[in-house]
């Protein structure tokens, strides 16, 4: 059978593509397309190469996997090598796995088969060498054959062994694991880099990589990694226990860290199982990781399998649904959110990602809209991880069409028409029109009728914009006036919807303070702050009558919190609405303040904290101070008696020195503390 000229052509352009995109991706660190769209690509090469095997060359990116290792560091040949995972990007394709396993073993296809699940974790591989117990080379995957000599680099991070604990370790040990780098971690680096001005990683596999990688090892030092192994390599003068999951045990013993959410399961029911359980966990994971591994456990099993040129025949990825994929910007609006914000929001052709349909993905602010420059036309790749709302992440400049439309801000609310103004050092701008604005009132009351706010069942957004834009409801006040009568002229509204709409706005009013509060939509105060202030004062009047001085001895709130809090009841409509509120029966249960310290070594004085303690949060130093009768406040004044100043204490030093304020360090207030 010959080869149509279109698919060899097909086949010579997916394989120049794959390559381009090994090289971005293992060479530069920089990688062009989301994972999906590498996989399709690779899938489609081996799906033509299967039909035609006579378009197989050794070299095609199928025959080995990874780009070949960069010159900079000496490269290490692996002894054995280092194969890769196949994947299954459904269940049933997991089940086709299954089945060959069953039949090359020649076991029935339900009979019990013991498979090691462990998460698979985005991150880096890498080998680790051990010699009579020390770690002698580190090195990473490489194409699997020969990798990058990392020695110098995997020695500074702190949860790989240099010396093997216990005993009865094989002489000559390789271990293989994925180098990652924690979520929170990656998080912290990011923003330093940015505030920095320095480059940044664009995901958290991406900065484990890259920080393997460098050429200073200090470097590396610095970068939040950690590990967990997952296989041994090479293994010579000693002997391990038969199974997967049983060598993982006997790893963790001599050392090394192994995911504590590994798991041997029975068949595949159990897999799927797996596979659903840690799905459902994936966001509360402290790192990232794109689906599931499982491994068959026995090695006698995995012997008789074997592999077959690249991948084991007795393992398999189970892929979550991918959190990035690309798409196309055809329009790019701009959004008014609760407290006026203007955020740029791309319209994109629909695309499914991170297990939904996503048509709409914000672009943040104009900063960040023009640092993408995203535009009209644009295929961008778009990321939806878990409940986090869907982002651009970057522009193909490759793909760009020649007519493209750059947006600008708007100077004019396109809701209200009210001006649009950014305050210097805010990264976003807002319309002015407060609560003239739409958009805004029908923000303000979507927050006030939350779940976590009042509570009221029943009534949506939809509902909601179609009140506000008939100027029916003006301020949450308004809810509480609303008639069956004309509820039911709404569209889409029953006369049982609204019937429950209305016994739902009813309970709501039996509410408590910290809800009430929250739903005010205070800026800068979240439900944890509602709830200090409600058990701090214990009464509504008595936040309403608090200056900043005051507020501020309040659980996690500082000076800006608090000026926001004085501002919004300073604000006459505001007390309006809140009188309203109550006129029409919204109530909570009334509680009293809770007793302050009167007596404690440290009553009747004021302090004042600044920099970070390392003994200590500020807010537990505010608590303790304030437990012995002292009062925190948040800016230093003549009446301050005590200035506690931690590391990288600022201006609050500058200012205590020169009103001649008694500095305490951490030590003394210690002391001072312990003294009562
Ligand atoms: O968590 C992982 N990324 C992971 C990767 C894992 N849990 N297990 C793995 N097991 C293997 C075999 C079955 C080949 C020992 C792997 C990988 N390989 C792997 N990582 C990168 C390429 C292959």
């Amino acid at each position: 059978m010959s080869v149509p000229a279109a698919t060899r052509k097909k086949v010579e352009s997916l394989r120049e593509q794959i390559r381009h995109h090994n090289y971005q991706y293992h060479v530069l660190d920089d990688p062009e397309v989301p994972d999906a769209e590498y996989d399709r690509l690779t899938r489609e090469l081996q799906a033509l190469e299967s039909e035609y095997p006579e378009l197989i060359t050794p070299d095609s990116p199928t025959q080995r996997v990874g780009a070949a290792p960069i010159s900079a560091f000496g490269t290490v040949q692996h002894q054995l090598p280092m194969l890769s995972l196949d994947n299954a990007f459904s269940e049933e394709e997991l089940r086709d796995f299954h089945r060959r396993v069953a039949d090359r073993l020649e076991i029935e296809i339900d009979a019990k088969l013991s498979y090691a699940a462990e998460p698979k974790l985005d991150g880096a591989a890498v080998s680790l060498l051990y010699q009579d117990g020390n770690l002698v080379q580190g090195a990473t995957r490489g194409d699997g054959t020969r990798g990058e000599n990392i020695t110098h680099n995997v020695r500074t991070i702190e949860s790989i062994p240099l010396k093997l604990y216990g005993e009865g370790y094989p002489a000559t040990l390789e271990v293989r694991g994925e180098v990652f780098m924690p979520r929170a971690g990656f998080n912290a680096f990011n923003a330093q880099a940015e505030k920095k001005g320095e480059k940044t990683f664009v995901n958290p596999r991406n900065a484990a990589a890259g920080s393997l990688r460098q050429l200073d090892p200090r470097l590396t030092a610095e970068r939040p990694l950690d590990i967990y192994v997952y296989s041994v390599g090479h293994v010579a003068g000693g002997i391990l226990p038969d199974r997967h999951s049983e060598v993982l045990d006997q790893l963790q013993l001599w050392g090394f860290k192994v995911c504590p959410e590994r798991k041997v399961v029975d068949g595949i029911d159990g897999c799927l199982a797996f596979y659903e359980e840690i799905g459902a966990r994936r966001d509360s994971l402290s790192y990232d990781i794109d689906g599931v591994v499982y491994k068959v456990d026995r090695f006698d099993y995995q012997r008789e399998l074997g592999f077959v040129s690249r991948a084991p025949r007795w393992a398999i990825a189970h892929k979550f649904p991918a959190q990035e994929e690309l798409t196309t910007v055809q329009g790019i609006e701009f959004q008014v959110g609760r407290t006026g914000a203007v955020t740029p929001v791309a319209r994109l052709e629909p695309v499914f990602v991170g297990g939904v349909t996503v048509s709409n993905a914000t672009l943040h602010n104009m900063d960040e809209l023009h640092r993408k420059d995203v535009r009209v036309g644009d295929t961008v790749i778009v990321r939806r991880a878990g409940d986090v709302i869907p982002e651009v992440v970057k522009v193909m400049p490759d793909r760009r069409p020649e007519r493209t439309r750059i947006v600008k801000a708007p100077r004019e609310c396109p809701v209200c028409g009210s001006a649009v103004v950014r305050e210097e050092d805010e990264a976003v701008a807002r319309c002015t029109g407060g609560l003239f604005c739409p958009a805004q009132r029908a923000e303000a009351l979507k927050h006030f009728v939350s779940r976590r706010a009042m509570d009221v069942d029943g009534l949506g957004s939809k509902l909601i914009e179609q009140l506000v834009a008939m100027d029916r409801i003006e301020t949450p006040a308004d809810l509480y006036g609303l008639t069956r009568e004309e509820l039911v002229e709404m569209e889409r509204m029953g006369e049982k919807s609204a019937e429950n709409l209305l016994s739902s706005i009813e309970d709501s009013k039996m509410t408590t303070l910290s809800r009430f509060l929250y739903g005010l939509g205070v800026r800068e105060v979240g439900e944890a702050t509602a709830s200090s202030l409600a058990s701090h004062y214990g009464k509504l009047e008595a936040i309403m009558a608090a200056d900043e001085g005051g507020l501020q001895e309040v659980q996690d709130v500082g000076p800006v919190v608090a000026s926001r809090i004085t501002a919004f009841f300073g604000e006459e409509h505001n007390r309006e609405v809140i009188q309203r509120l109550i006129d029409s029966g919204v109530t909570w249960p009334e509680a009293e303040p809770p007793p302050r310290a009167t007596d404690g070594a440290l009553f009747g004085k004021t302090f004042v904290l600044t920099g970070s303690l390392s003994g200590m949060t500020r807010n537990e130093a505010k608590d303790r101070i304030q437990a012995a009768g002292g009062k925190v406040t948040g800016s230093v004044s003549k009446k301050t008696d005590y200035l506690v100043a931690g590391d990288k204490a600022g201006s609050k030093l500058t200012k205590a020195q020169n009103l001649e304020v008694t500095v305490l360090n951490e030590v003394e207030l210690e002391k001072l503390l312990s003294d009562q």
